[in-house]
């Protein structure tokens, strides 16, 4: 069976982009695989944090992953730094991937934009990442499209790895979806709907309400010739829409765009098919809720499974690169 493997970081309330370009995704790769699937709380470290938040965050988000539909008797759902081996790992991989490498992500120039101390973790968390994959032997990792930069750098540090010090990883490909693998911010059209971004009418919240989608939906910003035609580049902002009831209905944009005439109809059927998309995600985290206990020893099982592949495959590469074996524990 093939190893699947993805996380997200506690960094805000989920979206409705990381639902649509990967988490109900990771809900699919249940059946037919062996998935693995994080709360990289670790990531959630690269900028200026409350340590409650962090916690409160990491919590809620394993509340969502079951919300979303993850089952915990079909996959392995684990915190992130339950695992040590992931940054042992990161520090091998450090080791092997180049400061040009990471100099090129655009994700940490994005991030780092504007800051006056940019932390060491932003610009290597690539590392990190690419440590959280390597270490499941995954063969494939169901992502957002933002994601594909650092998932080429995880193939090449990991080829480079086996190349020089013997076969040891597993080089993964990279599950983008089609439609909904970039959602935009509704107001923002030009950049990506984002949880740490503070754009409360641009952002759909993975748990709002359906009148905060339907407001913020029909808020959504478009253009004023009024053509209905799918053209990401001239037209973001109706593009989005088009996407949106695309990934919501199984459809590709121009089919969506061929049964509309005007903005407004199009927005309601946007609207209407988001509800339908996010309720039941709502009412399963409102059961969640009541019984916290059960969300613990999820994780709790979760790690022990998780540290049973890792550790295995952090042993392998400490070993590879010649690292002498720890003596056993006394
Ligand atoms: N707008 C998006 N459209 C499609 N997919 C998206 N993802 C994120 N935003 C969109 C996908 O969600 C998964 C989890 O994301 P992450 O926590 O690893 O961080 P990210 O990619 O940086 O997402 P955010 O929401 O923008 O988080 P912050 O604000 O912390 O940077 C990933 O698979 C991602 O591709």
């Amino acid at each position: 069976m093939h190893r699947v493997l993805s996380g997200i970081a506690p960094s805000g309330n989920f979206t409705l982009g990381n639902f649509l370009g990967a988490l109900r995704h990771w809900v699919s790769f249940q059946d037919g695989h062996d998935a693995f699937y994080c709360v990289v709380d670790l990531h959630a470290l690269t900028s200026d944090i409350d340590p409650a938040a962090v916690r409160a965050n990491t919590l809620d988000a394993a509340l969502n992953l079951l919300a979303i539909g993850l089952d915990p008797e079909r996959c392995t759902l684990f915190v992130q730094s339950h695992v040590p081996e992931h940054t042992r790992l990161t520090w091998l991989l450090e080791c092997t991937a180049t400061m040009g490498e990471l100099r090129r992500m655009t994700q940490f120039k994005d991030k780092g934009q504007g800051q006056e101390a940019v932390r060491v973790g932003l610009f290597t968390y690539p590392c990190l990442m690419a440590a959280d994959i390597l270490l499941y032997d995954a063969s494939a990792v169901p992502v957002g499209d933002d994601q594909r930069q650092h998932l080429e750098l995880t193939r090449e540090v990991a080829v480079r790895f086996n190349n020089r010090y013997g076969e040891t990883f597993t080089v993964p490909e990279a599950a983008i979806a089609g439609t909904g693998a970039r959602v935009m911010d509704l107001q923002h059209p030009e950049r990506k709907m984002s949880k740490s971004v503070d754009s409360p009418l641009g952002t759909i919240g993975l748990l709002d309400s359906d009148e905060e989608i339907t407001r913020k939906v029909r808020k959504a910003v478009t253009d004023t010739d009024g053509e209905m035609r799918y053209d990401r580049a001239a037209k973001p902002g109706l593009a989005n829409l088009l996407d949106l009831l695309a990934a919501a209905t199984d459809r590709s944009p121009n089919e969506v765009a061929a049964g509309y005439e005007r903005y407004g109809d199009l927005k309601n059927d946007v609207a209407a098919a988001l509800c339908d998309l996010l309720r039941p995600v709502r009412e399963r985290r409102a059961r969640l809720e009541s019984d916290l206990p059960y969300v613990h020893a999820v994780l709790s099982r979760g790690a022990a499974q998780a540290h049973e592949v890792a550790s295995a495959t952090y042993a392998r590469a400490a070993d590879a690169i010649g690292l002498l074996p720890a003596p056993p524990a006394t």
